[in-house]
């Protein structure tokens, strides 16, 4: 593993992060303590293996960027799980998947709409790369996929999705559904099934969102989705929105977003998020902070709906805060091997 320079790198964090002081008085489980060495935290307990993944490359003092793809990557694998191909369809029946991926120089590149594709992340970081656009939607960006050398799969849904597909058709009611993990608050989601636990073990969602810091002090992020479940056809979610699902900020931090999509979008949550980390705010206070103005807009609503932010600073502090409880996050760095974390809500 690389050495770090920790000695300069605090010095630099602390000029980055005015607030750092602050920080220790804040709950251990939502803040480690100043950067020990690379460090990547993810959405929701399968961020665990997939930190695992990140982990091989950060941990020989590999580059964020390509870390956060290749945890991306192991879930997009996942047949029977929820993120990829093996997601649960839109109304029509149809896996339709939306990435992003940011790296410290604020390149970014995205696709939404893709079918077929296994890998939306990477095709997203090929967008990034190989193109001068930021995003490439539905016929377009699978022609660029193919044109890239990705294969294009089967249109078949995988066994758990399409159980679940057969069952919604029953009523076919349009009511969009995110998988999420839920606790004490789910009697509030009057409008969504609560999720089943899956043949492994793990809860079922449908998106999962990265952000780590490397050994040479640069920050990335990737969020890969397969979206709603039974959403509009053509629908589109925050996950591969740069500045919704995912922003990066070398300079202050990173955030990632997990849930309804369609509100985070609506304030552009986790470029407020790092925004606010910019104001002087730990990652937990700004992500406590955004999940507040969003509830503000509508309380009564924001006790139907679910959105979890989670953050990345510079320094290597980490924080994530939710609407509703449920929402957990996976932390690993050479520090702690990797645990996971249930954030705190802003309904109890
Ligand atoms: C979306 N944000 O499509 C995604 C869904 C999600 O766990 O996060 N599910 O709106």
């Amino acid at each position: 593993m690389v050495k770090l320079s920790r000695r300069k790198f605090i010095t630099k964090s602390i000029a980055i992060v005015p607030t750092i002081g602050l920080l220790t008085s804040c709950k251990s489980n939502l803040i480690a303590s100043p950067l020990k060495g690379p460090i990547v935290v993810s959405t929701w307990d399968s961020g665990l293996e997939v930190n695992k993944v990140a982990w091989e490359i950060l941990g020989k003092g590999g580059k964020a960027i390509d870390a956060v793809e290749k945890g991306a990557n192991s879930i997009e694998n996942q047949i029977n799980c929820c993120v990829g191909l093996g997601g649960n369809p839109d109304r029509d029946g149809y896996v339709t998947l939306d990435a992003c991926i940011m790296d410290e120089n604020h390149n970014c590149g995205s696709v939404a709409f893709l079918e077929q594709i296994k890998h939306p992340i990477s095709v997203a970081r090929k967008v990034m790369e190989k193109t001068p656009h930021v995003m490439l939607v539905g016929e377009g960006a699978l022609q660029f996929a193919m044109e890239n050398g990705f294969v294009q799969e089967p249109k078949t849904l995988s066994k758990p999705a399409e159980k679940e597909y057969k069952n919604w058709l029953k009523k076919s009611e349009y009511k969009p559904i995110i998988n999420i993990e839920l606790g004490q608050g789910k009697e509030h989601f009057k409008n969504q099934d609560v999720p089943k636990k899956l043949e492994n073990g793990n809860f079922n969602h449908d998106t999962m969102g990265l952000v780590a810091l490397d050994s040479t002090f640069n920050l990335s992020g990737a969020c890969t989705t397969s979206g709603m479940g039974f959403k509009m056809r053509g629908r589109v979610g925050d996950s591969p929105i740069i500045g919704a699902g995912l922003f990066v900020d070398n300079e202050i931090g990173a955030a990632t977003s997990s849930g309804q999509g369609e509100e985070v979008i609506r304030i552009c949550g986790t470029h407020l998020v790092v925004e606010l980390m910019r104001n002087g705010n730990s990652p937990y206070e700004a992500c406590k902070k955004a999940i507040e103005r969003l509830v503000n807009i509508n309380k009564k609503k924001a006790r139907d709906f679910q959105v979890g932010f989670l953050a990345l600073n510079k320094a290597g502090e980490y924080g994530a805060y939710a609407v509703q409880p449920g929402f957990s996050f996976s932390v690993t760095s050479s520090d702690n091997g990797g645990k996971t974390y249930n954030a705190e809500s802003y309904f109890k």
